[in-house]
């Protein structure tokens, strides 16, 4: 086992990105080997930045990470991207825009650039996200995009183990208020108000103010950045705002919670994912028996649960 994985672990150590890709695609696919070189990976993490991108199909995510990976690759940092692709249920592919957004760092050996499709995680996607991002915090990568679309709960368990999450809105789409509803802004440690070349961004930006007044937050009251991604306006703007954000955690202890929360992220997608996978083969079985009223529900489920641990090694 060991003799496998240890020329790509190597590797992966030295930050070849050919390496870092194949383990990704190991633990993708729940592959031993892949367990391993996690497991190696695990005391060498907890040095990169992370950084959530979240928002509304569209709304520019991609645009942004992309100034935002300038401004990494100017400070001299390496960078790594997971981009979650939402698997269209009619296409049944995933949607190539977040790579095509960014291929210009193609040729730069110091930006890795990763989509994860939603579909087909064996231990779960936040799971398989977060281990990716620990794979490329091990391989020396100083900052980590993770860019996904806010919707489904697993998406939002991926954005919140960021250290910093940026929530992206944009205008005239009633956003603040739908995102609002959707419980988005309470993750959000900044705002960006992208497309500010639409009507409507300063009426956005102040539904977000008067939002937040009426809501619960801590010390850090997220601030509102506005940006026009696609001509790299305000971006730099955006920056400062993701630092000050990181330097405010670094001076309150929180740099500890937020891999706390990336840790237990990871725990909870992989059980969740694990128990699924064993309960379905019992389900159908449990469905009988309620139906023909031998048992309640609550007794399947004691009976479903009793079976799996018997079954776990
Ligand atoms: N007018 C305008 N267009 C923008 C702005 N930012 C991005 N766009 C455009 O909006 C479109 C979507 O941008 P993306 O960066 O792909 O958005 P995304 O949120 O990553 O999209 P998905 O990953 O598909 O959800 C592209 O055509 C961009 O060029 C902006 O500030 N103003
Ligand atoms: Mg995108």
């Amino acid at each position: 086992m060991d003799t496998r994985v240890e020329p790509l672990w190597e590797r992966l150590l030295a930050g070849d990105e050919r390496a870092v890709a194949r383990a990704i695609t190991l633990v993708e696919s729940d592959d031993p080997r892949g367990r391993e070189l996690l497991k190696r990976a695990r005391p060498r993490t907890g040095r990169a930045t992370v950084v959530g991108i979240t928002g509304s199909p569209g709304s520019g995510k991609s645009t942004l990470t992309d100034g935002l990976i300038a401004a990494a690759r100017a400070a001299g940092r390496k960078v790594g991207v997971v981009a979650i692709d939402p698997t269209s249920p009619f296409s049944g592919g995933a949607i190539l825009g977040d790579r095509i957004r960014m291929t210009r760092w193609h040729t730069d050996s110091g930006v890795f650039i990763r989509s994860m499709a939603t579909r087909g995680h064996l231990g779960g996607l936040a799971a398989a996200t977060l281990q990716a991002v620990a794979l490329l915090d091990a391989a020396g990568f100083d900052t980590v995009f993770i860019e996904t679309v806010g919707v489904g709960q697993s998406e939002v368990e991926i954005v919140t183990a960021a250290d910093t999450t940026v929530v992206v809105l944009t205008p005239g789409q009633g956003d603040a208020v739908q995102a609002f509803k959707a419980g988005i802004m309470e993750i959000a440690d900044v705002f960006c108000v992208n497309k500010y070349d639409h009507p409507g961004g300063d009426r956005l930006r102040r539904e977000i103010r008067a939002a937040q007044e009426l809501g619960e937050h801590g010390e850090w009251l997220a601030p509102v950045a506005t940006t026009i991604a696609s001509q790299g306006e305000g971006v730099a703007d955006l920056v400062r705002l993701v630092d000050e954000h990181r330097a405010y955690l670094v001076a309150n202890g929180g740099l500890e919670a937020a891999r706390r929360r990336r840790v237990r992220s990871e725990v909870r997608s992989a059980l969740g994912e694990r128990l699924r996978r064993e309960l379905v083969d019992g389900e159908e079985e449990a469905v009988d028996a309620v139906l023909a009223g031998r048992l309640s529900p609550e007794e399947v489920v004691d009976d479903l649960l009793r079976d799996v641990l018997l079954r776990s090694p």
